[in-house]
């Protein structure tokens, strides 16, 4: 775990509890959804690997990384899941409130988790530039979404091992 360019996709595959009977919730943004829905779709695949079931995967979208906490707030609020995956793409040099976003959106995720105890997980890239992103959504340094669903998976794990 402590490489510095650890490509997005790599992880000790048995390392993973199973996920048969966790129940997940996925909000997606849609602003540069080239991006999202590939983290998405990276995320879903993953999840399914380890077990979730489709009926068990609960997807829906918001318009852009800033509405990505209330959006899993709606989810975590009407108790249905044991997870909420956020997923989003704020690109540095194509935003001018590039930090304004961020900081919203990760303040936002992690208070919403120590708030409700639900695990919100942080799939949001942040790249200085568009193939940085691609990069990182299923290009050469491998799926954030991947990396997303895997920490879902682990701590729903450690949530009901605890
Ligand atoms: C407005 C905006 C801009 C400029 N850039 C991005 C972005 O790179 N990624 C993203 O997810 N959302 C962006 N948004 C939209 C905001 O997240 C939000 O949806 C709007 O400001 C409305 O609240």
């Amino acid at each position: 775990m402590s490489e510095k360019k650890k490509n997005l996709s790599d992880y000790d595959i048995h390392a993973v509890p199973d996920a048969s009977t966790m129940k997940f919730g996925i909000v997606v943004s849609e602003w540069n959804d080239e991006i999202t829905f590939a983290l998405c779709r990276g995320a879903i695949d993953t999840l399914m690997k380890h077990g979730a079931k489709d009926e068990n995967i609960q997807l829906h979208y918001v318009p852009g990384s800033f509405e990505l906490p209330l959006g899993a707030r709606f989810l975590t609020n009407a108790g249905e899941v044991d997870a909420v995956i956020c997923i989003g793409c704020v690109i540095q040099g194509e935003t001018r409130h590039f930090d304004f976003i961020c900081n919203a959106v990760a303040d936002g995720i992690t208070n919403l988790g120590l708030q409700t105890n639900v695990p919100v997980i942080f799939g949001v890239l942040t790249p200085n530039t568009w193939e940085q992103a691609k990069d990182r959504a299923g290009g050469k340094h491998g799926n954030k979404g991947d990396e997303a669903a895997i920490t879902a998976i682990k701590m729903v794990n450690l949530k009901r091992k605890i």
